[in-house]
């Protein structure tokens, strides 16, 4: 099977594509990745010289690109290019309709030519963030109404109802995929893990917005592309799935483990200024995959929490080649010289 996977030099592509191409021997793969500031071709320099990994840089929103490239064989495309990161879609939300609300429809419209010849599985990678922000009690289910809150959500939740749209009114054989916070290597240290670690080994302060109380469901990245490695070969055409890692935590409480884990003390906590719109708790119900597909998280957040430290130990040169220039810029608007 040859598949192509969009924003493959981001955190959870790079995971995925390692993932897959090791899984299926007889596969091949097609990265396309426009390489914006989150995308890093050092994520796969171990493929370079793989005969059956592919590198494209592309954008999704360019049409011709997009149907050149769909159009050479492809039999299965996981949609993982976005904009992703919350804060930057506070502070400039013009990409993010871009490239998640404009880019997935050029993608879809690709795929209605080429598909009427022969259909493509698209399975487009979503968020929880879609359904907006849950209070003490309950969990997301795949029925739950969309409600997102911040641009980059709102720009999700739109791309999800065109994938929605053209399997209904086309007969696409779209799936979508919902899931909750993923941490684990790779990931870009604007996110709170990455941030939180790699500031922590430099001795610098861990931002922590308003009281440190929002609860996140984090799952580690190996455990979301075994789902999406489900859901793109025996998942149902048209349908959603929710995947999530049962591990609800607070900032303040991830802040505390990664601190405890290295060694460092407690005072490097700093509480910063709350983000605008603060979704308070996210948290999934899985039932759905874990009936029809089988699947579960199956690290405990424990052990990833651990391994994930200790990656980031070991691949300083990574995470500090990319903590110079506009990432610099980037921090200091955010959170100014500390
Ligand atoms: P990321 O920011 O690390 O990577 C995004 C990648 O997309 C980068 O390599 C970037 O260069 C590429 N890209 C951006 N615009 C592009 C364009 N126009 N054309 C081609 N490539 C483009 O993001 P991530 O955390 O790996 O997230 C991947 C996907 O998973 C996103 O769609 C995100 O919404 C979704 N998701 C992420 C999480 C999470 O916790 N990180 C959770 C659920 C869903
Ligand atoms: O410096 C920080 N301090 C802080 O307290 C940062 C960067 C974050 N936070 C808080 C905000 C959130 O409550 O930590 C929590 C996690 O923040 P992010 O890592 O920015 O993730 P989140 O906003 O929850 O969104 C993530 O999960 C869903 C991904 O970035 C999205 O791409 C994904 O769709």
């Amino acid at each position: 099977m040859k598949i192509l996977v969009t924003g493959g030099c981001g955190f959870i592509g790079s995971n995925f594509i390692h993932y897959y191409l090791q899984k299926y021997p007889g596969d091949s793969l097609i990265n396309v990745d426009k390489l914006t500031y989150a995308g890093n071709l050092k994520n796969l320099s171990a493929l370079s010289l793989s005969p059956r990994y592919t590198f494209i840089k592309g954008d999704i929103a360019d049409p011709l690109q997009m149907e050149e490239i769909i159009s050479q064989g492809v039999e299965g495309i996981v949609n993982f290019a976005a904009e992703s990161h919350v804060d930057r879609s506070i502070e400039a939300p013009v990409d993010f309709m871009r490239t998640n609300v404009f880019g997935t429809f050029v993608l879809l419209e690709a795929l209605r030519k080429v598909s009427s010849k022969r259909p493509i599985r698209f399975l487009h990678v979503s968020t929880d963030e879609v359904y907006g922000s849950l209070g003490e009690t309950g969990a997301f289910l795949e029925e739950t109404p969309m409600a997102p809150n911040s641009p980059y959500a709102a720009s999700k939740a739109s791309a999800d109802l065109m994938v929605r749209a053209y399997h209904h009114t086309y007969g696409l054989p779209n799936l979508i995929t919902r899931c909750s916070n993923n941490y684990g290597p790779y990931q870009f240290p604007e996110k709170l893990i990455p941030l939180l670690i790699s500031n922590a080994i430099e001795g610098k302060t861990l931002p922590i917005y308003g009281d440190g109380l929002n609860v996140r469901d984090w799952i580690h990245v190996e455990d979301h592309c075994r789902g999406l490695d489900l859901v793109l070969h025996r998942g149902k055409e048209g349908e959603v799935y929710n995947i999530g890692g049962q591990s609800e935590k607070t900032n303040l409480s991830v802040a505390k483990t990664i601190l405890d884990h290295l060694g460092k003390p407690h005072s490097l906590l700093r509480f910063v200024t709350d983000r605008p719109g603060h979704d308070r708790r996210y948290a999934i119900d899985f039932s759905k995959i874990q009936k029809t597909l089988g699947w579960a998280p199956s690290i405990s957040f424990e052990d990833g929490i651990r391994q994930t430290i200790d990656w980031y130990q070991g691949q300083q040169e990574w995470w500090r080649e990319i903590k110079t220039g506009e990432y610099l810029d980037y921090y200091q608007r955010m959170y100014g010289n500390r």
